[in-house]
């Protein structure tokens, strides 16, 4: 299915940190002379998008929050009309879109994206989760075009092994791309931000 602007999802557990990486990465996409939107996907709030739209880097009417009422992973895999119809209202009213980011509500480790509704997709894991989430292998962690471990500052205070993280995680990945990152000071987001230049916008402007 042929996509007008580049559609990157972000997933992962509940508070791995994914609208953080949003509020980080974001205005460092805008600084650059990126045209971005946002769709967020809550239960039965819009309480992400609400906060997106809070701090104020992104006008409001760039960022739609999608109630799915159900289990998360329905709303982007199995059935993402809502998800779709979010991203067809933005591109009519934003012509000049680079990229549209939809997160998924927060779910599980077996959480995946259908390509249907994106290009690529990030999965974000946080480290509070416990350094053996790499070995617990979750299709999310597997097959996901980047993978980002977040909150590496809070490893010491949770007794996670960031070293053994580093050392699991690639092996897991097959070489995929691996970010570890700390949303609270920026550290590890340039990887990102080059994952979304090479990976995301560049392939798709070269097929589109
Ligand atoms: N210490 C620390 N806290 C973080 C980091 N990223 C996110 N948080 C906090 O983790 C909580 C959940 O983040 P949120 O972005 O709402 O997670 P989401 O449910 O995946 O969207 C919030 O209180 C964030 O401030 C990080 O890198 N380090
Ligand atoms: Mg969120």
């Amino acid at each position: 299915m042929s996509k007008s602007v580049a559609r990157l999802g972000i997933g992962g557990p509940v508070g791995s940190g994914k609208t953080a990486l949003l509020e980080s990465i974001v205005p460092r996409l805008i600084k650059k002379g990126i045209e971005v939107a946002v769709v967020t996907n809550d239960l039965l709030t819009t309480e992400d998008a609400d906060r997106l739209k809070r701090g104020g880097f992104l006008a409001s009417e760039r960022i739609i929050g999608v109630e799915t009422g159900s289990c998360p992973h329905t709303a982007i895999r199995e059935d993402p009309t809502m998800n779709l119809l979010a991203v067809k209202d933005l591109e009519m009213l934003y012509p000049q879109l680079d990229i549209i980011f939809i997160e998924s509500g927060g779910d599980n480790l077996a959480s995946t994206f259908s390509y249907d509704l994106i290009d690529s997709y990030i999965f974000v894991l946080d480290v509070g989760a416990g350094d053996d989430i790499p070995r617990k292998k979750g299709p999310g962690f597997l097959q996901a075009d980047l993978v980002v471990i977040n909150k590496i500052d809070i490893a010491p205070y949770v007794g996670a092994d960031l070293d053994l993280i580093r050392q699991e995680a690639p092996l897991h990945r097959r070489g995929k791309p691996i970010a570890y990152t700390n949303c609270k000071t920026g550290e590890g987001l340039d990887e990102v931000i080059d994952f979304i230049f090479k990976t995301v916008l560049f392939r798709h402007s070269s097929v589109s």
